[in-house]
């Protein structure tokens, strides 16, 4: 069969559905990861990999390799010294508490909960009677805490605030809930109206405030999530990004106030944890003008900003944004921490808005843009992913500025997380991988079990399993690269289904043992970029389901790389890696001039160094 070839604006295959309703509070909500037990060929292995490198290397840069634990014991009055390293390598471990905290929740482990026991005194010793927490700080400057907006105060604050909520469901104790707590309310004392102004130069604050609130109830922290949003674009920011020749307010989103968004600019992942606060505020406030411009800003970050791979913020210079469409390969920065702000981002506009399209995105980011990020192993990293590389780019094991690391290993484990979408007769299917996951609707106990070898096959099975016999709709997402699809409940095939918004929809009395079976067809498909991404005129990519695909030496060694190219009379066969990246589905060409292999994009750099391309040379018949 000769492959397919697309051409998309922006490169994406994207359901169309329209934004209708505003909700004032998410009327579906996830069923967290600890309610869902993932056995999956693609998935496990990548949970296992996390549960037995990822954390240790962690643990071990964050304790032992660094001084980022012992900036604590100092600031704890435990040890002697200044604070060494970045200002808010804090952060860094918070995130790997995070990561630590949710694996905890599948993978219990004494020593490591043991280990967060210890770390969490540290950081309680460190905070300040009035709630204020922060090494550097506390250990270098206490006397100009609070003066200057671009020094991650609140940004650690914010990671500290989500480690605790994580460890509290995690464990149930409240012991780091309470640090977090005492902070929020040094926040609350301190900043609001007729308080002090306060524009935090790295957003973070806002979606762990709202998390927070859901966590205590209390209100107030939603409320100065809403303020400190509204305190933007108004001139309040002063510090070290205002006074900058080349950054300014547009660096960090405080050029205009948020409701005005229009294009996106500066800091990628800056601007989506900004994005995923204002959308965590607009569920639960009556916030039309917010909603307006997040919808303005998707439209720009995904149709004229974003790479192929959900990777965003094409320029080194700001770790960010610069003109539409300028989507450079090889110097692509592409952050794993911005890709992991895209499935933040986009996941609360489906909780929001029920719409499939930004699932697309967000599978379309953790396939390719987050996972490319850590190693099959799960011990080295990349920070910058570009799409090109002439063989000098490799994964490391930590970096002098470890966000992508530490963000990557509390992504994984919550991986679950984003499954599944719970409404009171509703659910909602986003993801497909091998798990069983227990829930409610209303008050009916239900039990999904997915089995699937989805990314590498379209076929999934899922059994529906409520506690008593009950109506409800079961929403399973159309994944926006599908073009053909069918499906069949208990045997019968569904000739033509009900499709809203990206989902099927089939809504009946659901017994315990019904059976749906989808049949995603997932052809290789060749696509090329939207003309006006200059740096892939003549170029094309392969992609087949959620992953985007690539060329790297280590398969292509006979080939000289100039004159690597698709043909447009090849035919890509997918066959499973004999040998080689756990035996995962790759791709050849058969009819060639010369044989290629293209491997998954977020499996490059696991072996011996060399080039790779995603867009490669096509040559139009
Ligand atoms: O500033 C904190 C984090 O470090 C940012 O999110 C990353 O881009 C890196 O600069
Ligand atoms: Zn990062």
């Amino acid at each position: 069969m000769r492959f397919k070839q697309i051409r998309l604006a922006g490169f994406l295959l994207i359901s169309l559905g329209q934004f209708t309703v505003y909700a004032q509070t998410y009327s579906v909500k996830p069923v967290p990861f600890n309610q869902i037990n993932i056995s999956d060929a693609f998935w496990t292995p990548r949970l296992e990999a996390h549960a037995n490198h990822t954390l240790e290397t962690c643990i071990a840069q964050t304790q032992d390799s660094t001084q980022r634990i012992n900036n604590f014991k100092k600031a704890a009055g435990l040890a002697e010294g200044k604070h060494e390293g970045i200002y808010f390598d804090d952060s860094d471990v918070y995130k790997a508490m995070e990561g630590i905290a949710y694996s905890l929740i599948n993978n219990p482990n004494p020593e490591y909960e043991a280990l967060l026991d210890n770390w969490i005194d540290l950081i309680a010793k460190s905070q300040q009677a009035d709630g204020y927490l922060n090494t550097y700080y506390t250990l270098n400057l206490p006397d100009q805490r609070w003066t200057d907006m671009e020094k991650h105060e609140m940004y650690c604050g914010g990671h500290m605030i989500e480690a605790a909520i994580a460890h509290h469901r995690a464990t149930g104790k409240e012991t780091f809930l309470n640090v977090a707590i005492k902070f929020a309310n040094h926040l609350d004392n301190t900043f609001g109206p007729g308080k002090r102004h306060w524009v935090p130069g790295h957003e973070e604050i806002e979606l762990a405030l709202v998390k927070l609130y859901h966590e205590t109830k209390d209100k107030k922290y939603l409320d100065l999530a809403h303020w400190l949003l509204e305190e933007r674009g108004h001139g309040h920011g002063i510090g070290g990004i205002w006074n900058h020749k080349k950054r300014g307010a547009e660096y960090c989103q405080d050029d205009v106030p948020v409701s005005e968004i229009t294009d996106i600019k500066g800091h990628a992942v800056r601007a989506m944890y900004l994005f995923t606060g204002m959308t965590d505020v607009a569920a639960e406030k009556d916030l039309p003008a917010y909603v307006e411009a997040l919808k303005r800003v998707w439209d720009d970050v995904v149709l004229r900003n974003m790479y192929i791979t959900g990777g965003i913020g094409s320029s080194l210079h700001n770790e960010g944004f610069t003109e539409d469409y300028d989507l450079p390969n090889k110097e692509a920065y592409c952050e794993t921490c911005a890709s992991i702000g895209m499935v933040l981002w986009n996941n609360r506009m489906n909780l929001f808005t029920k719409d499939a399209k930004y699932v697309d995105v967000m599978e379309r980011c953790i396939y390719n843009g987050v996972l490319s990020g850590i190693s099959l192993a799960g011990d080295l990293f990349f920070y910058v992913n570009p799409l090109e590389s002439d063989g000098d780019h490799h994964r490391k094991r930590w970096y002098g500025c470890a966000c992508c690391p530490s963000n990557v290993s509390r992504f994984i484990p919550s991986i679950g997380n984003y499954i599944y979408l719970v409404g009171e007769k509703e659910i909602f299917i986003n993801l497909y991988m091998g798990n069983k996951a227990n829930t409610e609707l209303g008050n009916t106990k239900l039990e999904l079990v997915q089995k699937t070898n989805y990314p590498w096959s379209g076929n999934v099975e899922i059994e529906i399993k409520p506690a008593t016999a009950s109506v409800f709709s079961v929403n399973m997402r159309v994944p926006g690269w599908c073009r053909k699809y069918t499906i069949a409940v208990n045997g019968k095939q569904t000739a033509s289904p009900f499709v809203e918004n990206g989902y099927v929809k089939i809504g009946r009395k659901w017994e315990s043992g019904d059976k749906i079976r989808l049949n995603f067809e997932m052809p290789v498909e060749v696509v090329a970029a939207d003309p006006q991404v200059k740096q892939n005129i003549g170029k094309r990519a392969v992609q087949r389901g959620p992953l985007v695909y690539c060329a790297e030496q280590a398969d292509n060694r006979k080939i000289d790389w100039n004159q690597i190219s698709i043909d447009p009379d090849g035919q890509f066969k997918p066959v499973a890696a004999k040998r080689k990246l756990e035996g995962m589905t790759i791709l050849q060409t058969n009819n060639q001039k010369r044989k290629l292999t293209f491997i998954p994009y977020f499996a490059w750099d696991n072996r011996e160094p060399g080039k790779m391309k995603v867009w490669l040379d096509y040559h139009e018949k």
